[in-house]
């Protein structure tokens, strides 16, 4: 089942339009139980009976403070660490959308990455070095595209993969140059380099943080609290060094490869908002209406800016 792909598409161009994507959940934090106050005592603690019920009243405070010092590491942490149960799915109705990403137009010019400045880099390329943004693949499609639901999954409740998306530092490139991760996923920094490197997101609406890694050093984890299409990642030690994350709060997202094609498996049964992201051309919104065990055709066709 797949219709003419160019006629699905909805909106075009830089800016999103319409609803500001997937919504973020704010979760209350649990409000701690209130010791009560023990004001009289003096005199009365003469009181065997009274001497028992501060004892006891003593006790419940000391389990107060227990509780409190249990829940006070996870609401630090951060603000997906407690997001409600997730939502069952049944995955036997479940289904995908695939599709391709093309460009139309002629091949531009991609930007040439001069790493003279530190040798340990060079070492690690045998040829040229072009930036990835802006690349067409060799079959006229393009790579990199950030495909994801922009909506239509709002009504379920995903918990993240307890496994780390994986960014690997590698002749002073970023490996993958783009990448998608669901909120309070790990991702964990990896360095092939024998030099160091300076990782430094750049988000909107994210803590905003950079960290050295020497060579050998161990792998950086951190998590995104919020969904963010698309956080720039750089290299405050090598200027060209860039990479894309997509931070979703569903699992719903594919990265374009290197023949342009993309797949978004594990639908629930519903009506989608796709979203085509890339660097240089701009963004592409479809509508998909996917039915039980159904996979969907989605194209994108991108032009020359
Ligand atoms: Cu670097």
């Amino acid at each position: 089942m797949s219709g003419p792909p160019s006629s699905k598409v909805a909106t075009s161009g830089l800016l999103l339009k319409g609803r500001p994507g997937v919504g973020f959940l704010r979760v209350s934090r649990s409000r701690l139980p209130i010791p009560e106050r023990i004001e009289r005592m003096g005199s009365s603690m003469k009181n065997r009976k009274l001497v028992w019920m501060f004892s006891a009243v003593m006790v419940l405070v000391l389990v107060g403070c227990g509780k409190k010092e249990e829940e006070a590491p996870t609401e630090s942490a951060t603000p997906t660490a407690n997001t409600p149960a997730p939502t069952p799915i049944d995955q036997s109705t479940v289904g995908s959308v695939t599709g391709k990403i093309s460009f139309d137009g002629a091949k531009p010019k991609q930007q040439r990455i001069m790493m003279d400045q530190d040798p340990v880099c060079v070492q690690k390329h045998s040829g040229t070095v072009f930036a990835e943004d802006g690349g067409v693949n060799d079959n006229g499609t393009l790579p990199n595209a950030f495909v994801y639901v922009k909506s239509g999954a709002e009504k379920y409740t995903f918990a993240p993969p307890s496994d780390p998306v994986v960014l690997d530092q590698n002749g002073c490139m970023y490996k993958p140059h783009v990448l998608g991760i669901m909120t309070g996923q790990t991702l964990k920094i990896i360095s092939s380099d024998a030099t160091t490197h300076n990782i430094h997101p750049m988000p909107k609406d994210n803590r905003e943080w950079n960290m050295s890694q020497a060579p050998g050093a161990a792998p950086i984890e951190q998590k995104f609290a919020r969904p963010e299409i698309m956080v720039p990642v750089k290299c405050n030690q090598h200027p060209w060094m860039r990479a894309w994350v997509g931070v979703t709060s569903n699992p719903f997202f594919a990265v374009s490869a290197a023949d342009g094609t993309f797949t978004i498996s594990g639908l629930p049964p519903g009506t989608y908002t796709i979203e085509a992201w890339t660097a240089t051309f701009g963004t592409q919104d479809q509508t998909v209406t996917v039915g039980p065990k159904e996979s969907k055709t989605a194209d994108f066709k991108f032009k020359a800016t």
